[in-house]
């Protein structure tokens, strides 16, 4: 048992402990390579919200079976985007149900030629439940938002190739008591204070419940026989790196494969022709995060080539992932990267932006990487779901070091604390791993915000990946800690003069000390604060300091950062800031539109608050790190 270790051990990830997948088949980022074609199927789509009173007469009706203009009117939706802001039409912005999608697509006439290619249709993420047709025929259905899912279309595609494809995508984003996040539907009945129907979706968490389909859908092809999944584990032992890897194929009753690991010049360091074991790499470059080495996020690149034979032909398939070869581990007062501590001076983010809402979109990816970079923030909680792949990659490519977030956020209600909800959430921590486990970025899974009944999660994660810690996010507050003896670093949210003591800042240096001392004096374990901030209208200016104006977000970390200088000398190991920019929730008293907390504002411009974190987090990564050759003068960004 973990607890039970001596204050200086070390629990290690690395070893060769590979992620079990627990589900059938992989979920591999798809890329193009002299074997795999991709076509992005993003832009504009025709777009029908079911608004009659049960939301059901699209199912009724079968809007998948024709044309969805010839079903009603359509209107134009982007792919991907969040449907809420799109239009002027307040009825589609609060919209609770049923939305559908299409659009036709020219599929390569080589595609469907070829018996031996597999055409398969992807979908980054759509919120929440998703159901997909491909020419009426339903091809797969997916529970729960944030998460990728795909079907195979070619033998459907290939039935009457005269025909376009047409892809409908039925979306709803009602939440239930066993959703994740779970939410649930009050229906007022009551004539004189309600118009008929009416219906409000509750929600216990502070984000805009946003909808629609978030990321890219694409079709991508490999051949029959291919490389189905690939799990890495990394180590080192003095200058030699070990990649344990393990390849999965389907298609084929027997294949030959072969593993090669090339550094950044495409020069072959090891190579391997079987589908598991360990590549040994001499004189390795480790991944290291930004600002801990002055050559960060070194990645290598592992090509799979596989060779199989039926009756028919032959096939070859090659797949290449970005590889970085690090370690976490993890004692009772450090977190450490390739055996240095490494301390989390970050944020928590949302993705969230103007008119998108939570579709993805590249140039605020790239915005919050660069203000990521010019803030000296060395690491993001994907608070509080799991983020697009892409945004992992960047992390992977710039050093930012990540904990991966499952959407287990606002579980609240005591209805939400059975099997049911239970065996989903476990579902989808299944599926979190499967997709991030070889992100060099991701060093700890955080299995939910604030919940109650984490402990068999945490097992079950640990089960699923042992190559790496685990958390759950407490508040400072929370008497049921049941989790706490399983998780590895314990991760703290508090609010002291916001939520509690309003407007005394004066309680922080007693409240916070207390804090921290009394949960490691209960576990020795290592602490991040993992959220703590103050609302801050951008532009409300006021001296002495009142809640709301940028003078008391600057103070309210101001007196944060003195608690965290202490005891960050013993054991704690970072400070995640609440929240990176401003983002849009429910409408409500306490929240004007939306919340306030970021040190950008939504439109990513700076608060005076940004300065003062920009500040710390250079001297921190100065005193603690080494800074890249070309942040020669880091303060003149
Ligand atoms: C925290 C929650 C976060 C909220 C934040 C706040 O984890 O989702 O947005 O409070 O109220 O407890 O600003």
């Amino acid at each position: 048992m973990y607890q039970c270790l001596a204050p200086s051990s070390v629990i290690s990830w690395a070893k060769c402990c590979i992620p079990v997948c627990l589900l059938d088949t992989g979920m591999l980022f798809p890329r193009e390579s002299s074997s795999r074609e991709v076509k992005e199927l993003n832009g504009r789509w025709d777009f029908r919200a079911d608004k009659s009173p049960n939301r059901n007469q699209g199912f009724e009706k079968a809007w998948y079976k024709s044309r969805l203009a010839e079903t009603g009117p359509v209107i134009d939706m982007p792919v991907p985007a969040s449907y809420n802001d799109i239009t002027q039409d307040p009825t589609l912005r609060d919209f609770i149900g049923w939305v559908w999608y299409e659009r036709e697509v020219v599929v390569p006439a080589r595609w469907i030629a070829d018996e031996g290619t597999r055409v398969v249709l992807r979908v980054g993420s759509a919120h929440y439940y998703s159901v997909v047709w491909v020419n009426g025929v339903k091809v797969t259905e997916h529970n729960g938002g944030h998460l990728p899912f795909e079907a195979e279309i070619g033998s459907l595609i290939r039935k009457d190739p005269t025909q376009p494809c047409r892809i409908t995508i039925a979306v709803n984003n009602t939440l239930t008591l066993d959703t994740l996040p779970p939410g649930n539907i009050q229906h007022m009945d009551d004539h004189t204070k309600y118009p008929d129907g009416f219906f409000v979706q509750n929600i216990y968490f502070d984000f805009f419940n946003y909808a629609g389909i978030h990321r890219s859908v694409l079709l991508y092809t490999t051949p029959k026989a291919y490389v189905d999944d690939i799990t890495v584990v990394t180590d080192f032992l003095d200058n030699t790196g070990l990649v344990y890897y393990k390849v999965s194929v389907q298609g084929a009753a027997t294949a030959t494969l072969k593993a090669t690991l090339m550094d950044k010049n495409g020069r072959c360091v090891a190579s391997s022709s079987e589908p598991s074991g360990v590549l040994k790499v001499v004189d390795v470059n480790l991944w290291w995060p930004y600002l801990m080495h002055e050559n960060p996020a070194y990645l290598y690149s592992m090509e799979v080539r596989l060779m199989a034979t039926d009756s028919r032909s032959t096939y070859e398939d090659v797949y290449t992932l970005p590889v970085g070869i690090r370690t976490v581990n993890v004692t009772s007062t450090q977190f450490l990267i390739n055996n240095k501590p490494f301390y989390f001076h970050g944020v928590n983010k949302h993705e969230d932006s103007d008119i998108r809402g939570k579709g993805f979109d590249w140039p605020l990816i790239v915005k919050d990487f660069n203000l990521l970079k010019w803030l000296g923030a060395n690491s993001f909680r994907t608070s509080h779901y799991p983020y697009a792949e892409e945004i992992l990659q960047m992390c992977d490519r710039h050093g930012i070091v990540v904990i991966d977030e499952c959407p287990g956020v606002g579980i609240k209600d005591i209805r939400s604390f059975g099997n049911s909800s239970l065996t989903h959430h476990l579902a989808v921590m299944d599926e979190l791993v499967r997709r991030d486990k070889n992100h060099a970025s991701v060093v700890m899974w955080s299995v939910a915000n604030e919940p109650a009944a984490e402990m068999t999660l945490i097992k079950h994660t640990k089960a699923l990946d042992p190559s790496r810690p685990v958390t759950f996010i407490t508040d400072s507050n929370y008497a049921r800690d049941r989790g706490a003896p399983y998780v590895d670093v314990i991760c703290v949210n508090s609010y002291f003069s916001w939520y509690h003591d309003p407007g005394h800042l004066e309680v922080i240096p007693i409240q916070l000390k207390t804090q921290f001392e009394n949960w490691y004096g209960k576990y020795q374990k290592p602490i991040i604060q993992s959220e703590y901030g103050a609302d801050a209208v951008a532009g409300f200016h006021s001296d002495p300091p009142v809640m709301f104006s940028e003078e008391y977000q600057k103070a309210v970390l101001q007196s944060y950062h003195n608690v965290l200088d202490q005891k960050r000398k013993q054991y704690v190991i970072g400070e995640l800031i609440w929240n990176f920019a401003d983002f849009m929730t429910v409408q409500g008293i306490t929240r004007v539109v939306g919340n306030k907390k970021g040190i950008f504002t939504r439109e990513r411009q700076p608060k005076a608050a940004a300065f003062i974190l920009k500040e710390r987090y250079w001297r921190l990564a100065n005193e603690t790190g080494r800074l890249p050759v070309w942040t020669k003068y880091p303060c003149s960004f």
